[in-house]
């Protein structure tokens, strides 16, 4: 974190108290006189004093008194200490040696002490070295104590003085670079419903005239890493005005009253800033609802907070150009307070990137890598379905350092295969030593899982099968998650058997079973109870939730009683059980083809979907992945051919006829298939 300026007005008072009380406390413990010059003469000559300093450079002189000097002097009103100086004004410099040469041979002869003298050239510099030193070195210490006492997370603005200030992290045109809705790719729908809230910003006035209200805020809803903080810094950057960034827990402190002074110091710097956008990322720290039971009293500083938002949210004149923009993933726990109309009036759904934004999201990190001209984003795209646009940040530049490492010139598809592979299931370990024996059986637990995965209707496609050990993991089936929108029943029921194919093939192939599984049985497990307690699949307790969304959970209580509790647990093991034997079943038809793909396992270490395919057969069912692939290329070919339309009316006679009439007719899709790959020049193909 960047180091805040540490000084601020709280230390500056207390500073000058310093040294105020410096300079007294100096002052009064050596007292200093003036005299003039014939005094000081007398007093000198009297055998009052036992040491001159001449300091030459001011042309002054400091006569320190002894004891019998003091009692001599006491007259003088002025003098209440116990160590006093005579300080003068000396006539010249260049006599002062013999004046006191003279004196001291005076007082030799009345048999007095000589006087010693000294002569300092800068007494000043010095003096205020001394005088200050001390007040320095205290100052610091008490800052750095400060800062100590704030916790290093919090050692923002000046310690302790400043809790009450809001930490807000402020982004304006003068800041460098913005970022524009250009530099977000994907996320058409959100810029869509965001660009209206830029339209506000630009100018209110078409919207104030019709009497309309401007809106306080919008609430961006998504998983993390899909570009929730990306789109409201483009807002900032498209509408030219500040951006002031907070994140949800910058209001929880440890001190009572915090959150909500800070809300407030917020707010009002934002009204100072006005028009401005202010955004509070991962609101649900504050903005969670507010519990029934306040018998958890925990949660008070943070109903405070919450509650002061809310206040200032409906405290704003509706018209002064604050938006207040926040993010989280989770809008179902947010307190119904915020989303009231004149609060968070719209939501806004950032989703995962689908293929397509994928692509685009590839070739904007892709930019800035050195890359093998002929890499295929597609196919990049289409390999990291579910990953967010962080994730493939992420992918992008774990390529290149693996690239780096072997010493590329350029990244290319295997160093992007490898970054996925590395994200998805850890690194890798060929040092782990495995015997013979051990391959087999973890060859044999994989053969499983892709055997069945092969044969069900549903199972995910298969990208490949390794028994290289990566992660925690001693081997692996891989596939290419479906994404599927709607999910069938069977389909769940598909994908139990095929994590449980692992183990069924264990057991049948090797007569035993193994530890190894836990991992299997477990999501199992997970996806037979979701089936029962929140999908209402099951065949006992059809139709039944007994999830609450809302997050407002039920306490410790169950919403269900003790013998729908045993019927769930009966259920779960139920549907388990079958798929378990479904399982078994279906390895035991393809034995043969298991122990084949087993042993290719164990040979090459690491097998593909055509190694699957040669053994296993062309699988029954298309994927929906491929169904997508086929869609797109389709509506690609609609665009392109009316685009075409638009600018080469004049061209080719298959122009006019490919688009006047319908774009459905079934010879043109086929055509767009076997294409796609190549993707050649338009019209070429017969
Ligand atoms: C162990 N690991 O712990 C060894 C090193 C059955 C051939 N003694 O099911 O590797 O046994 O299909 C996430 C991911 C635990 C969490 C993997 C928690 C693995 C993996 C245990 C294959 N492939 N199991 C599998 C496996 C193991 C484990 C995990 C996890 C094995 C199996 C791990
Ligand atoms: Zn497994």
């Amino acid at each position: 974190m960047q180091r805040k300026p540490m000084f601020n007005m709280y230390w500056m008072y207390a500073l000058i108290v310093i040294c105020l009380l410096g300079l007294y406390w100096f002052q009064d413990n050596s007292q200093v006189v003036d005299v003039d010059w014939t005094k000081f003469e007398e007093s000198a000559q009297n055998g009052e004093m036992d040491k001159i300093v001449v300091l030459s450079e001011s042309g002054t002189a400091e006569g320190h008194l002894n004891e019998a000097g003091i009692k001599a002097q006491k007259i003088d009103k002025r003098i209440v200490n116990e160590s006093v100086m005579l300080k003068t004004t000396i006539p010249s410099n260049d006599k002062i040696a013999d004046k006191i040469e003279a004196w001291n041979a005076a007082l030799l002869s009345q048999g007095k002490p000589e006087i010693s003298v000294t002569y300092k050239r800068d007494s000043d510099l010095s003096k205020i070295f001394w005088y200050f030193g001390p007040i320095v070195l205290f100052v610091v210490l008490m800052i750095f104590m400060s800062r100590r006492l704030s916790g290093p997370g919090a050692g923002g603005p000046g310690g302790i003085f400043n809790v009450g200030k809001s930490k807000a992290k402020v982004f304006d045109k003068s800041g460098g670079q913005s970022v524009t809705f250009k530099d977000v790719a994907g996320l058409a729908e959100a810029k869509v419903e965001i660009e209206e809230i830029v339209e506000f910003l630009k100018n209110p006035e078409r919207y104030t005239e019709l009497g309309a209200k401007i809106p306080r805020g919008a609430l961006l809803v998504g998983p993390p890493g899909t570009g929730k903080t990306l789109l409201a810094k483009a807002v900032a950057g498209e509408a030219n005005v500040p951006f002031l960034s907070m994140s949800g827990s910058d209001f929880v402190e440890m001190f009572v009253g915090v959150g909500a002074a800070r809300v407030r110091d917020l707010f009002k710097q934002a009204k100072d800033k006005a028009p401005c956008i202010v955004f509070i990322d991962e609101i649900d720290a504050v903005g969670r609802a507010r519990g029934k039971n306040p018998n958890m009293g925990s949660n008070d500083e943070r109903e405070n907070t919450l509650n002061q938002m809310l206040t200032e949210m409906d405290g704003f004149g509706s018209n002064n150009g604050v938006i207040i923009l926040a993010a989280t993933n989770r809008a179902d726990i947010l307190d119904k307070a915020l989303m009231r109309p004149g609060r968070f009036d719209r939501q806004i759904y950032v989703d995962l990137p689908e293929l397509s934004d994928r692509v685009e999201i590839f070739n904007v990190h892709l930019r800035n890598l050195k890359v093998n001209s002929k890499l295929d984003v597609e196919q990049l795209a289409r390999q990291t379905q579910g990953f967010s646009g962080a994730d493939i940040a992420n992918v992008c530049n774990e390529a290149a350092l693996i690239a780096a490492r072997n010493n590329k010139d350029a990244v290319d598809f295997s160093d992007f295969m490898a970054a996925i592979d590395r994200i998805v299931g850890g690194m890798e370990k060929r040092s782990r030593v495995i015997t013979d024996d051990e391959k087999k059986s973890i060859a044999t637990h994989e053969a499983g899982h892709a055997t069945i995965s092969w044969m069900v209707k549903y199972g995910d496609p298969l990208v490949k099968v390794t028994i290289v050990p990566r992660g925690r993991a001693l081997g692996a089936a891989w596939y290419a998650p479906e994404g599927r929108q709607i999910v069938p029943t069977q389909a769940l029921l598909d994908s139990i058997c095929g994590l449980l194919g692992g183990r069924a093939a264990e057991e049948l192939f090797l007569g035993e079973v193994g530890t190894g599984a836990s991992n299997d049985l477990e999501r199992a497990t997970k996806i037979a109870r979701a089936m029962v307690v929140m999908y209402g699949m099951s065949d006992k307790l059809p139709n039944l939730n007994y999830i609450d969304s809302t997050g407002q959970d039920y306490g410790f209580q169950k919403p269900y009683s003790e013998e729908t509790s045993k019927l769930i647990d009966d259920e779960v093991a139920r549907i388990i059980a079958e798929q378990y034997q479904r399982a078994k079943d279906i390895l035991k038809k393809y034995a043969a083809q298991h122990n084949e793909i087993r042993d290719l396992l164990v040979e090459r270490e690491v097998i593909y979907t055509a190694d699957v395919e040669r053994i296993l057969g062309k699988r029954q069912w298309k994927s929906r992945t491929d169904e997508i692939i086929e869609i797109t290329a389709r509506q690609e070919e609609k665009k392109r051919l009316e685009s075409k339309s638009d600018s080469e009316e004049e061209s080719s006679i298959k122009v006019s006829s490919g688009n006047k009439g319908s774009m459905k007719q079934p010879d043109e899709k086929t055509d767009v298939d076997a294409t796609d790959d190549e993707t050649p020049p338009p019209f070429t193909k017969e």
